[in-house]
């Protein structure tokens, strides 16, 4: 061993010391997350062998069906979290509602969303896939079980977030706003190991990651800034960049962050329930534009940062640009620029979102 090995246990602890009034509540919950991973890492890694052993999707020996993996995610942690008296209420991407704590167990401080498995339409063709968290502090006053506007905060009132890949190796990434710092679960320990402290974004970027398939249903900003991106702006030609696309964001937005360059999830005009993207403002957008920040990056929604955006829906969408600062400000640049039809587009969805904007009494502090 060339350095000291760092259990994700240890680092959470040494980070709460950074905090003396901590209670060891918001440590715990991390952990109730990282084990909840360690599941679904464990059934993510036997997928392959739905067919033969009847797992996820497949029917088992008794002829019941199984649970898919995404629910299976799901419920790991739900059950991890709900009894633990930690958290007011929670929000998943499998849920239309959100999810209350059952009246006989204690509610806590915390809020937290998750989109258990991201990416699982790659399952079946052994690509990498993600969970993405996010935990906020409650805003709802009294002694309730929680409220929409506990759930309905922008991101830059996030108190951590992180995503788990279940790729080649199973990692932790998180941010409790003191950096970004990665974990590889050694499976042979069942420990996440530090193996990637301090993760900032390098400076030169290499790659940038979109699903080009769409290209001719994206606005005409997005359009030009994708050819300036490859070097073949005639005004401004370069090198270019290296394209990459695996079309499950974790991973993509992962490499985004370890080797510097942009993903993008554009809006397009395929169909109307595109004008504002694919993407999820509070399951999969704010979280990791938390950690991009933490880490050096921006991220933006083509106008405004994504951490500003106030949602007005659980499950609302939103255009999603996270890379190197400078690309992100070049890309908003064009967005002014060309894209005059979509703005109009994004100005009536704001305007909309003010009017239905959360108002309750807050909780003092
Ligand atoms: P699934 O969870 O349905 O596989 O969707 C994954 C995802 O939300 C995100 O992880 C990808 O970046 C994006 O969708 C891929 O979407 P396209 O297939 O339209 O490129």
């Amino acid at each position: 061993m060339t350095r000291n090995v760092i259990t994700i246990e240890r680092h959470i602890l040494d980070q709460q010391r950074h905090f003396p009034q901590a209670t060891g509540v918001f440590t715990s919950l991390l952990y109730d997350i990282m084990l909840a991973a360690k599941l679904i890492a464990r059934e993510t890694t036997r997928a392959g062998l739905a067919d033969i052993l009847g797992l996820a999707g497949a029917t088992n020996v008794q002829g019941e069906q199984q649970q898919k993996l995404d629910v299976y995610a799901h419920n790991a942690i739900v059950r991890m979290v709900d009894h633990s008296g930690r958290v007011r209420v929670m929000a998943s991407e499998e849920d239309p509602d959100p999810i209350h704590i059952p009246e006989r167990y204690e509610c806590g401080p915390y809020v937290l969303l998750f989109d258990p498995l991201d990416g699982s339409s790659n399952i079946d063709f052994n690509v990498s896939v993600g969970t993405i968290f996010s935990i906020y502090r409650r805003v709802s006053a009294g002694n309730d079980r929680g409220s929409l506007d506990d759930l309905l905060q922008p991101g830059y009132k996030l108190a951590a977030a992180g995503y788990v890949i279940y790729g080649s190796s199973t990692m932790f990434v998180y941010s409790a706003g003191q950096g970004v710092h990665g974990f590889t679960l050694d499976r042979t320990v069942g420990e996440f190991l530090l193996s990637h402290p301090n993760i900032t974004i390098p400076d030169r970027p290499k790659y940038y990651s979109v699903n080009q398939g769409y290209q001719q249903y994206w606005y005409e900003g997005v359009r030009r800034y994708v050819t300036w991106l490859q070097g073949l702006e005639e005004e401004d030609p370069h090198k270019g960049l290296g394209l990459r696309y695996i079309g499950s964001m974790v991973s993509d937005i992962h490499r985004t962050l370890m080797s510097g360059g942009i993903f993008m999830y554009p809006p397009d005009t395929k169909q109307s329930s595109m004008q504002m993207g694919k993407l999820r403002l509070l399951y999969e957008c704010a979280p990791l534009a938390f950690i991009a920040e933490q880490a050096g990056a921006a991220a933006s929604d083509g106008v405004n940062p994504i951490l500003n955006i106030q949602p007005t829906e659980l499950h609302q969408r939103t255009p999603f640009y996270l890379g190197n600062r400078d690309l992100v400000e070049k890309l908003e640049a064009y967005i002014q620029k060309y894209n005059g039809d979509w703005l109009e587009i994004y100005e009536q969805h704001v305007k909309l979102a003010r009017e239905r904007e959360p108002r309750t009494p807050q909780a003092e502090g």
